[in-house]
């Protein structure tokens, strides 16, 4: 806090200095620290500390023991941090569309040339006081992870935890959805509070949930997106040089989503030889449940966005 407050003191002297001095960014990140959806995030931290000497460094406060993960989004947007590491699904209270992410299945070289950058970067501005600097993983998809065998792919009588990402489907195959955060899968899983939950293809061993899943269904679907946010005041009190450094710094961190297919591939033979087995209808089956997910979060999107959603999935594409 002393550090953001220092910042502030600087950029309200207001005589042109912003970005001489070295500039300390206080940091959350909604995930856990080392775990999958972090570590890259890590990285980046790393580089952007070793790049940036006497210009800028990241302090890293912590993950959800610093901070609750539905909290991050507005942490950012009140200036309580400087930079957030989180996913849309976590603040859609602040933007009801930040959600749709998981639809922007598209590289980020694409969406920053198609405009689909540009769009979502304008709403964060609006309505989390946010630079949206990079977007991770849209090339790993989500699963439903459940304890009971299904002879359909349906979910009547099932309790499934869900965030945002995974609510419409869920209800769309009659399941009853359980909001939490991913810090409370483990024990809702192990009292039966839930048979199963949402989660993506990687990171169910970060939390040791391999011990309380037996089936991972099939198909995958939606791609996850966490990104990196910088308080709009923030962003715009740095230097030229400041800007770059991070931008330089985001666009090297989008550019590990090619490590993602490999990792893919260990993290579905390790699940296996955990004993969680797949789950699988077959092609035909597994076709009209992605159509089913991807237009139940479309419908979900422009219900509650209209205008804005429907400009999103002409962006998209799909
Ligand atoms: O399941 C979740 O908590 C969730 O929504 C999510 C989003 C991105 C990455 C990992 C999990």
């Amino acid at each position: 806090m002393m550090k953001t407050l220092a910042l502030a003191a600087l950029l309200s002297l207001g005589h042109g200095a912003a970005g001489a001095d070295e500039v300390t960014l206080r940091a959350v990140s909604a995930f856990a620290e080392g775990t999958q959806f972090s570590k890259n995030f890590e990285r980046f931290m790393q580089k952007v500390n070793a790049d940036g000497k006497g210009l800028l460094r990241i302090n890293y406060v912590g993950g959800p023991r610093a901070m609750p993960p539905f909290e991050v989004g507005n942490a950012v947007r009140t200036r309580v941090v400087d930079l957030a590491h989180g996913t849309g699904a976590f603040y859609t209270n602040l933007m009801p569309e930040a959600d749709a992410g998981k639809l922007f299945g598209r590289p980020m070289s694409e969406q920053r040339r198609n405009g689909m950058w540009a769009f979502i970067n304008e709403l964060h501005n609006r309505k989390l006081n946010a630079w949206y600097l990079a977007r991770q993983f849209h090339n790993v998809p989500f699963h439903i992870y459940l304890n009971k065998k299904l002879d359909r792919l349906e979910f009547g009588g099932l309790k499934i935890r869900v965030t945002p990402v995974y609510k419409d489907i869920v209800e769309a195959l009659a399941g009853t959805a359980i909001t939490t955060a991913p810090g409370e899968v483990y024990t809702a899983l192990e009292r039966g509070v839930v048979d199963g939950y949402g989660w993506p293809v990687l990171g169910i061993f970060d939390l040791g949930w391999e011990k309380v899943t037996k089936y991972r269904l099939e198909p995958g679907f939606y791609g996850v997106e966490v990104g990196v946010l910088v308080n709009l005041d923030v962003w715009k009190g740095l230097g030229d040089a400041q800007r770059k450094l991070l931008e330089d710094a985001a666009s090297w961190l989008e550019g590990l989503d090619s490590e993602n297919g490999a990792i893919i591939g260990s993290e579905i033979a390790r699940q296996r030889q955990a004993g969680i087995e797949s789950l699988d209808f077959g092609p035909a089956e597994s076709k009209k449940f992605i159509d089913k997910a991807n237009e139940a979060a479309w419908q979900a999107v422009i219900k509650r966005s209209p205008e804005t959603g429907a400009k999103l999935r002409q962006l998209a594409g799909n």
